[in-house]
């Protein structure tokens, strides 16, 4: 059976994370488009999968996961022979692997998430943006790449000198800043500016952003 995906008609968020990393394992897919304006993600079967109702999800023939980063470890591990590495193999490698996952969790996307509440989140509203909120995440965020920087002056990739799960986390809005005039990512020292330019630059994410979520 086919490996099917749930996910909003973007390349954006979870969605856009979890298509990247079947990219990049080069695993086939089929995309099922979740119409969220329409609360299909809040519909009695869509909550059998997801219990907060959201995407995405996948279902590998009857093996529903949900939560975007959980469903990258699963595809990284069942397709570990194919594609791009993503994940070490080492035991400490693989801790080194989990701080820096880690890392972007609890210090990188938090800050992302308060920027496109208030460049994007709001204006989509029809709401007004609060310019000093905007200003105090986009420092928030400028700070955390400070530490980045250094990071980034030890090792090629946040893990280490291959690129990662890691690394890959990281696709998920923080690529649309520059879009919506926040221009962070561009804006930091040499070795942030040559990790993003790395990253916009793989082949998968570059053919992932021209084609769109679509089974392959
Ligand atoms: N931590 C979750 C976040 C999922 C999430 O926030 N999804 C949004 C769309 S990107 C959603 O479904 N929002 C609808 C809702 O929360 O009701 C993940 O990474 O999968």
């Amino acid at each position: 059976m086919v490996f099917k995906l749930y996910a909003a008609p973007h390349v954006a968020g979870g969605g856009g994370i979890v298509a990247l990393a079947l990219a990049e394992k080069q695993v086939p897919y089929k995309f099922v488009s979740v119409n969220m304006e329409a609360k299909e993600h809040k519909t009695p079967e869509f909550l059998a999968m997801h219990p907060f109702g959201q995407v995405p999800v996948i279902d590998d023939d009857g093996f529903v996961v949900y939560e975007s980063r959980a469903i990258c470890r699963y595809i990284a591990e069942k397709y570990a022979d194919q594609g791009t590495g993503l994940l070490p193999k080492g035991s400490k490698e693989r801790i080194i692997f989990e701080q820096a996952a880690s890392v972007e969790a609890a210090n990188f996307y938090p800050a992302v998430i308060k920027i496109m509440g208030e460049a994007f989140g709001k204006p989509r509203r029809g709401l007004p943006v609060d310019q000093a909120l905007l200003n105090e995440a986009v420092a928030e965020l400028s700070a955390k790449l400070d530490v980045y920087e250094v990071i980034l002056g030890k090792h090629r990739f946040l893990a280490g000198d291959e690129f990662t799960l890691a690394d890959l986390f990281h696709y998920a809005y923080a690529p649309l800043l520059a879009g919506g005039g926040v221009d962070v990512m561009a804006s930091k020292g040499p070795n942030v500016t040559r990790w993003w330019n790395d990253l916009m630059a793989r082949p998968a994410w570059v053919k992932l952003k021209a084609e769109g979520l679509n089974s392959k």
